[in-house]
């Protein structure tokens, strides 16, 4: 809701055409009413531009988000935290760091009354001439640096974690761009772009384009791809950008990571729970910035191989150690039952079948 908001106040000051325009023309982008029921009214739209294929919703890369879950809905405090890191991250922070404030913020409320009513001139004519007092002074140096280093020893902790990945089953290049995302899996041959869905009355809609509908999620969340990534294994994310700074974010995952231009930044998730989550770009990068999501959608290994199956690439494992015998292995998207048309169209980048993986397994068996 508190997105909402902020679709109204930028609507409002005019920055986002799109939006400005919806809500001049009354359509439903900034009521909460219309958020909720609306059904899926515009499943496929894209009929004869290119890629067509009906979407199904709740399908692979087409599942439903779950209200309250990877995207803000109007609750105070941190999102559910669906990584290790993560869930660290908040027991330090609800368990520690919020009792520790707590604390100290009761201490000191109550040393300023005990002052203000013991020492208050009715009570207290004479005032005390002392302005030293050796045994306070070390007490109020010690105790502060204690309580310092109380908090400092589990917070490196936590930054070691994060910043020591178990090592990867799957690894994704992550480029931002002004004003979209780009993912490869260069494992599996896969590459993309990812742009934020626009709202129905969006006057820059083509003809034929797909617009945002709630199963897609929030406004200002839903992308047109998402990244689809296998539930219960290690995923790296090498981040970088091709124009200006931009940040990866993804507050269930409890990452945010600078994309600079010339530079490979690293972070990992590893996600038990499948479901949709939502991220942004959080470095202001321009006059789009805030139209770039990250959708993110983890699912059970089988269909992460249906799904690179759909995109034209082929699981590195689905040939077991074969690639010996007949030079040119990579037959075989066989892993994925590969359900509707292949579809290739989509995507620019030479993702066919890849053999690079085998190549180098052939190479090191020789
Ligand atoms: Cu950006």
């Amino acid at each position: 809701m508190r997105l909402i908001g902020w679709a109204i106040a930028l609507a409002a000051a005019g920055l986002t055409p799109g939006a400005a325009n919806a809500q001049a023309s009354g359509a439903p982008v900034a009521n909460a009413a219309a958020i909720a029921p609306t059904p899926a009214d515009n499943p496929t739209a894209a009929s004869d531009a290119t890629k067509a294929q009906p979407i199904v919703y709740g399908t692979v890369g087409h599942a439903i988000p779950t209200p309250g879950i990877g995207e803000p809905d109007g609750r105070k405090g941190i999102q559910e935290q669906v990584t290790p890191i993560g869930r660290e991250a908040v027991g330090f922070h609800d368990n520690i760091l919020l009792w520790v404030c707590a604390i100290i913020s009761a201490i000191v409320l109550g040393l300023l009354l005990y002052a203000m009513v013991r020492f208050r001139r009715g009570a207290n004519p004479t005032p005390s001439r002392n302005s030293h007092n050796t045994l306070i002074e070390v007490i109020w140096t010690i105790v502060p640096v204690m309580v310092l280093v109380g908090i400092a020893i589990p917070s490196i902790k936590l930054l070691r974690n994060q910043y020591t990945p178990p090592p990867a089953d799957v690894t994704v290049k992550v480029t931002g761009h002004q004003w979209y995302w780009s993912y490869d899996l260069p494992d599996y041959g896969v590459s993309f772009d990812s742009y934020m869905l626009k709202e129905k009355g969006d006057p820059t809609l083509k003809a034929g384009d797909r617009y945002r509908n709630d199963n897609d999620g929030p406004p200002l969340l839903a992308a047109d791809e998402r990244l689809v990534l296998p539930a219960g294994k290690v995923v790296k994310f090498i981040i970088t950008a091709d124009d200006v700074i931009h940040s990866f974010a993804v507050p269930a995952f409890w990452i945010k990571q600078d994309a600079n231009p010339g530079q490979l930044h690293e972070t990992w998730i590893k996600v038990d729970r499948p479901g949709v989550y939502f991220g942004q770009c959080s470095e202001l990068c321009g006059a789009r910035h805030g139209f770039m999501p990250i959708a993110v959608e983890i699912v059970p290994p089988a269909q992460f191989a249906q799904w690179i199956a759909q995109k034209g690439g082929t699981m590195p494992g689905s040939k077991p150690a074969a690639p010996d015998s007949t030079g040119i292995s990579p037959v075989t998207p066989a892993a994925a039952p590969a359900p509707a048309t292949p579809q290739p169209a989509s995507q620019p980048s030479g993702n066919a079948t890849q053999p690079p993986a085998t190549n180098q397994a052939a190479t090191a068996q020789n």
